[in-house]
């Protein structure tokens, strides 16, 4: 077997992106490109393609890791055999090679499949490829020092929840500790055995865990017991816990450790708190070492953790470091006390949008300025290149149009593509123009940025921004891929509305809104002419921008998209 081990390629700089979705597991075999894991930073969602073939052995990390250039994502055998398309060939012929089906077994065959209070049961998996074998694991109470019962005060995990090796399944409490039973191994809880309040003993079923091959502790594997089903006992064992094996599974046989993991979290020798409130603290910004616990020997619960946060916003100094500027927060509110709700998790570009937007809106004195551009001629030459652009295997919008005429009028009015530095004291002045496009994604807003718009014809724009945009739909954007841009356009042309005051998006000092362009009776000073009219609104941050400089800018906008052959002069 070679092992190739992937990393994470160059993201753009961006650091601690997390991981928000698994594409492939363990078994799985991949072909170069392949979509490995969804990264999420603060600008973007980005999957991370395969740089190699072949058949993944361990995954190096889980959902929720922050990962940066270098880290490792997952172990893959790259042998000959696996790649260059051979991977289903290569399949095919280990399912069929029963004499390495038996040759593992006989090693194995006198080896329980109860062992050192983990059980384990090999099952058949309809869905699983060849080469891959799924088991079903009870996690256990493992040695807790005692020989009393102890109370499971928390359930940390869900059926359906995907978990990862180390990830706590419950939390336990005796009358000596509070202690969290980590998972011996990444993997699906298909059932949970055990339920909130009961007081349990060594060896107790917590919950059942479906377990790929290969993902278990790589830890245990030195003093593991190398267990793998008889291949030639396909029938179900009478013990709950067996299943029949998958006699075309390749039988590289799945290891398990003979001792159950460690009982005790480490930080919980001196603070007594469960995952889910660790999570709830991290959710509200709150230190917990500022809690006093309320439960048994100190623990604390969810209770001291809302108390606590009432009490600090209650406090009037603690409240204006809390909320800023003192504004009060808009009451939650128990909608389904109105009729029936639902609760979406929303994806974190949601989220730090939604930050950047309260940030840029408070901080920011905005004035919306609006105008309408008559783009009749601009539109009349637009579908005359209808023709070239077929031919070019394009399409041209508006947009490439406006944002050179953006570019132009920038350039024009530098002002606009500033920035505020030194606390205000200083003006940064750009000789370059990079321009922010806003792109409405299934994943939240996203703003690719155009490098030296005005240096690009019409078609080179028209290519870029059909090209950003599918990267951004595709979560495909890499970091420096999004930064750098001095002025952002939004554009609702394509959905609709006649206009709306965009926000600001910091530390650029200006945003065009475009709107959709109509077409409107304009009077010629004899009588009224059908014109296609492009309605655009201009926000600008007051404290650099002043109406001035945003009506002298928005007046040449206009005065471009009104005659575009202003365009061939710039
Ligand atoms: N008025 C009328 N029609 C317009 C228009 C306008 N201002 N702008 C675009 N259109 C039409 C085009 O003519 C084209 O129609 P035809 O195919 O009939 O010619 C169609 O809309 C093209 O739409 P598109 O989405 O494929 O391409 P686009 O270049 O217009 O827009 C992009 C690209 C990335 C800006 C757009 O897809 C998008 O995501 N817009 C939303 C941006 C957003 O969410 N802004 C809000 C941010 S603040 O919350």
């Amino acid at each position: 077997m070679t092992r190739q081990t992937i990393v994470v390629p160059d993201i753009g700089g961006a650091e601690g992106a997390e991981v928000v979705e698994l594409l492939v597991a363990v078994g799985d075999a991949i072909e170069l490109e392949q979509s490995l894991i969804v990264l999420e930073s603060d600008k973007a969602s980005m999957e991370i393609p395969a740089s190699h073939a072949g058949v993944v052995v361990e995954l190096k990390m889980a959902v929720g890791d922050q990962l940066s250039e270098g880290d490792a994502i997952l172990i893959l055998d790259t042998s000959a055999a696996y790649s260059d398309g051979a991977v289903a060939s290569q399949q095919e012929a280990s399912s069929n090679d029963q004499s390495a089906v038996s040759s593992d077994t006989d090693l194995v065959s006198n080896q329980h499949v109860d062992e050192g209070g983990e059980r384990v049961a090999v099952s058949a998996d309809p869905g699983a490829t060849a080469g891959r074998a799924v088991l079903e694991r009870i996690v256990e109470v493992p040695d807790i020092g005692t020989d009393g019962d102890v109370e499971v005060v928390e359930l940390c995990v869900s059926v359906g929840d995907m978990i990862g090796e180390g990830d706590s399944v419950v939390a336990l409490e005796s009358d000596k500790a509070s202690m969290e039973v980590p998972s011996p191994a990444a993997g699906e809880v298909l059932e949970l055995l055990i339920a909130e309040g009961a007081s349990v003993t060594q060896g107790a079923a917590l919950i059942k865990l479906s377990v790929r091959e290969g993902s278990l502790p790589a830890a245990t594997a030195t003093s593991a017991t190398a267990i793998a089903a008889d291949s030639t006992d396909t029938a179900v064992k009478p013990s709950p816990t067996v299943a029949t094996a998958n006699p075309a599974s390749e039988v590289s046989a799945p290891v398990v450790s003979a001792q159950p993991s460690s009982s005790v979290s480490a930080d919980m020798s001196d603070l007594y708190v469960g995952p889910a409130v660790r999570k709830l603290a991290r959710e509200f910004g709150v230190d917990l070492k500022a809690v006093k616990g309320s439960g048994p020997k100190g623990r604390i619960i969810k209770e001291d953790l809302h108390a606590y946060v009432s009490q600090r916003l209650a406090d009037p100094a603690a409240r204006a470091v809390s909320v800023g500027s003192g504004i009060p927060e808009v009451a939650e509110i128990d909608f389904s006390k109105f009729g029936p709700v639902r609760h979406e998790e929303r994806s974190r570009i949601d989220k730090v949008t939604a930050t950047n937007m309260s940030k840029s809106w408070l901080n920011v004195p905005h004035v919306t300025q609006f105008d309408d551009a008559d783009i009749t001629d601009l539109e009349a030459f637009r579908s005359s290149l209808k023709a070239q652009a077929e031919q070019r295997g394009s399409k041209l919008s508006p947009v490439p149009f406006i944002i050179k005429a953006v570019a132009i009028a920038l350039n024009a009015n530098p002002k606009l593509k500033s920035s505020l530095a030194e606390q205000g004291d200083v003006l940064v002045y750009k000789d370059y123009c990079h321009i922010g496009m806003a792109v409405d994604t299934s994943n939240g807003l996203v703003v690719p940025v155009i490098r030296d718009a005005d240096k690009k014809s019409v078609w080179e724009l028209s290519d870029e921004i059909r090209g950003l945009a599918a990267k951004a739909k595709d979560k495909k954007l890499k970091p420096d891929e999004m930064q750098g841009a001095v002025f952002t356009v939004s554009s609702l042309g394509n959905i609709g509305g006649r206009g709306f005051t965009p926000i600001v998006n910091t530390p650029e000092v200006g945003i065009l809104g475009v709107s959709k362009a109509s077409t409107q009776p304009a009077w010629d000073g004899s009588a009224f002419q059908p014109r296609t009219m492009l309605p655009i609104s201009l926000s600008y941050d007051h404290r650099v921008v002043n109406g001035g400089d945003a009506g002298r800018f928005l007046t040449y906008l206009v005065a471009l998209l009104s005659d575009i052959r202003q365009f061939a002069m710039n």
